[in-house]
């Protein structure tokens, strides 16, 4: 079985992540999503999501895609991630291009284009445009 893993925060789950979900998947048998966890967000990323973990988690575990959601807590997880779970591949969208490189001496890299016209913060543009 060829298991494939990918990370994010999914806040605001749009088209644009069911894309990289379906690409990933399509690598493989099996698809592990690393859910950024709320701590991680707001310390590591200076993100606030919309939706806490377990919420987000439940809308992941709810694409035909995904096969298993674990907490990601933080950057320096994926080596360990990527062993435990046995992962062949490992993927993310290509605003990370050759940030993961290093994980080529354990498993496949691969880097997906984004889906370019969406994103969380355009819907929360748009949002507060079409509110005023
Ligand atoms: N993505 C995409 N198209 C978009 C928006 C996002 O393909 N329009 C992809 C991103 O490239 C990423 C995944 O969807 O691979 C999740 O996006 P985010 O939730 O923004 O994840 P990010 O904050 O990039 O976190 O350790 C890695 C980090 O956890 C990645």
């Amino acid at each position: 079985m060829r298991r494939v893993i990918t990370y994010g925060t999914f806040d605001l789950l749009h088209y644009g992540h069911i894309n990289i979900l379906r690409r990933a998947k399509e690598l493989g048998d099996y698809l592990i999503v690393a859910l950024s966890t709320d701590e991680f967000n707001e310390k590591e990323k200076g993100k606030k999501t919309y939706f806490p973990y377990e919420k987000r988690k439940q809308l992941l575990e709810a694409i035909r895609y995904v096969d298993l959601v674990i907490p990601e807590n933080s950057w320096g997880q994926k080596n360990t991630d990527i062993d435990e779970f046995k992962c062949d591949v490992f993927v993310m969208g290509d605003d990370w291009k050759g940030r993961f490189d290093f994980l080529k001496d354990k498993c496949e890299v691969v880097y997906l284009s984004r889906t370019p016209e969406i994103s969380t913060t355009k819907i929360k543009e748009d949002l507060q445009l079409h509110t005023k």
